[in-house]
């Protein structure tokens, strides 16, 4: 077979490296149990998908093909989650193009905060909060139900927030939104501009603007 095999990605920190915000025992567990599960996971879709394709038996393609949905944005979305920490500081804030962005499309950083970390905070049950660029430049917020749910498709995640018990119940229990605001001192905006910088035409956008 030639499918595709997904494997687990080294974090770009030690696991005790995001304390005292993200505690190293959360870490460890989140990443080496839970992502590594939506890794498994999305590999055995992949390789039923082929097993479909070989026999001709697509009985249960539905059930494949969602759970290929699910495993898969779930891998994404921890691959994009690890990248988009770094140790902690009080003072964090994006600079540059994409402070600009936030600026034009949620009025004020302050909003744009405000907005986040309420989205997050009441996201029903297990997902993220998202902040997302659109083709031509602006951005968006989305609270994701589980990690493929409440999505405008086209859209591209550029940061984002775990908010599943499995993120931060052993550090914060019930206090979700203690876990959101720590969260927010730990993101890492360098690496959040390198990716809103990938994917947004500033041209188009400009264009579309005036
Ligand atoms: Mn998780």
């Amino acid at each position: 077979m030639t499918e595709h095999e997904f494997t687990l990605p080294e974090l770009p920190y030690a696991y005790d490296a995001l304390e005292p915000h993200y505690d190293k025992e959360t870490l460890e567990i989140h990443h080496t149990k839970h992502h590594a599960g939506y890794v498994a996971g999305l590999n055995a879709a992949i390789k039923k998908l082929a097993e479909c394709r070989e026999t001709g038996d697509y009985s249960l393609i539905k059930h494949w093909e969602r759970e290929q949905a699910f495993h898969g944005a779930g891998h994404l979305l921890h691959s994009l989650f690890w990248e988009n920490m770094r140790p902690g500081s009080d003072e964090n804030k994006a600079s540059g193009e994409l402070l600009t962005g936030i600026e034009k499309s949620f009025g004020s950083w302050e909003k744009f905060e405000a907005q986040f970390k309420a989205a997050t905070c009441a996201v029903e049950g297990s997902g993220w909060g998202v902040l997302a660029s659109c083709p031509h430049g602006s951005l968006h917020v989305f609270a994701v139900e589980n990690h493929q749910k409440v999505w405008v498709q086209g859209l591209q995640p550029i940061m984002v927030c775990d908010v599943w018990e499995h993120a931060y119940y052993l550090k914060y229990q019930n206090k979700r939104a203690e876990w959101v605001n720590n969260f927010w001192k730990l993101i890492n905006w360098n690496k959040v501009s390198e990716r809103y910088a990938k994917c947004a035409n500033k041209e188009n956008c400009e264009e579309k603007s005036e």
